[in-house]
């Protein structure tokens, strides 16, 4: 029995030593020590040994046992250290090397200048309202003083989805719906998409983006009207932009006008970029119609307003000299990323 141990006991710590892989290792482990293992067969055959030898035997199998099982262990510890330090030799990082270029988005020039936008009017106590960009003819027509047979019809046609549901040509509708809730004072911008049946051309397209504005107070007059747009367009186009007003007509507010700026490219002498004139158009505006008051729910002898809209990528158009609207709308990557 001694021999036979000590037999178990040098080839077991021999097959460790040759064991060049964890899988061995385990194999050595099964073989030995294992349910069917050579020192789990010796401590089976205890009972041919005779009484008085059990204990000492029974002590000399699990000293060996220990031995073995110490040897395996520090193999395995050894050998999962080499792998690990072959792993790390293997995946070094080189620091120095450049770096991937990461590729990120941009923001659409549309959305730089509608910011710019919101920014000037937030910081004047403005509050950015969005509506629904499918409306009711009353909202998009009938409530901005624009009948069925009113020409200014003709001049907007739009797509429509029933006979009198259809895809706004303005935002007016959000300033509709905001003033039938009753709340006032109101100072909201409006900005949005909108729809019209044109042809896309150079500076048209049947889908575009506006930025109305509308303020409804006490005492509001024409005079806060030219401060407000003067002091939008300084911010917009530089402390040196004067404004122009010229009459003109809509049919939501009386008087009308148009709103020039002094071409920021010339400081208003006449170059290419303003056609020679030295001033740029940039919006329409006026005093709210009392009529569109009224049908709004709004006493307009008590209240009156002003209110203004303008394209949003003429805006940009201009702000970025881009000379072809429709460069905004076709998400090329190179021209995008430009502004
Ligand atoms: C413009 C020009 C002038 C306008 C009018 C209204 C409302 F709802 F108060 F009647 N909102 N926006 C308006 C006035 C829009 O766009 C060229």
């Amino acid at each position: 029995m001694r021999e036979k141990l000590e037999k178990i006991r040098e080839q077991a710590l021999a097959q460790i030593a040759a064991s060049d892989a964890l899988e061995k290792l385990n194999e050595v482990r099964v073989n030995i020590l294992g349910k069917k293992g050579e020192l789990t067969a010796v401590l089976k055959s205890m009972k041919d040994v005779a009484p008085e030898e059990r204990p000492k035997i029974g002590q000399m199998v699990n000293e060996t046992r220990e031995e073995i099982e110490k040897s395996l262990e520090a193999a395995m510890k050894k050998m999962e250290r080499a792998v690990r330090e072959a792993k790390m030799k293997a995946e070094v990082i080189d620091v120095t090397l450049p770096a991937k270029k990461n590729i990120i988005g941009h923001r659409h020039p549309c959305t730089i200048a509608l910011e710019e936008v919101e920014r000037i009017f937030v910081g004047m106590g403005y509050e950015v309202v969005e509506g629904p960009e499918v409306e009711k003819d009353y909202y998009n027509f009938e409530a901005l003083n624009i009948p069925a047979d009113h020409p200014a019809k003709d001049e907007q046609d739009t797509f429509y989805i029933t006979g009198d549901i259809l895809l706004r040509t303005q935002t007016s509708s959000t300033q509709i719906h905001e003033m039938e809730k009753g709340r006032l004072p109101i100072r909201m911008l409006a900005p949005g998409r909108v729809f019209r049946s044109d042809e896309v051309d150079a500076t048209h397209s049947p889908s575009f983006h506006q930025v109305e504005g509308l303020v409804v107070d006490k005492n509001i007059t024409f005079s806060d009207l030219k401060g407000t747009l003067a002091e939008y367009a300084r911010e917009l186009f530089g402390e040196e932009t004067k404004v122009k007003f010229r009459p003109h007509h809509f049919p939501f507010t009386e008087p009308s006008a148009e709103m020039d700026v002094t071409c920021f490219k010339c400081g208003g002498n006449g170059c290419r970029f303003c056609k020679g004139s030295g001033w740029i158009e940039i919006l329409g505006c006026g005093m709210v119609h009392p009529h569109v008051l009224e049908m709004s729910g709004i006493d307009s002898e008590t209240y009156t307003g002003f209110a203004f809209g303008m394209g949003l990528e003429r805006i940009a158009l201009l702000k970025y000299e881009i000379d072809d609207m429709r460069l905004l709308y076709e998400n090329d990557v190179r021209f995008l990323k430009q502004f």
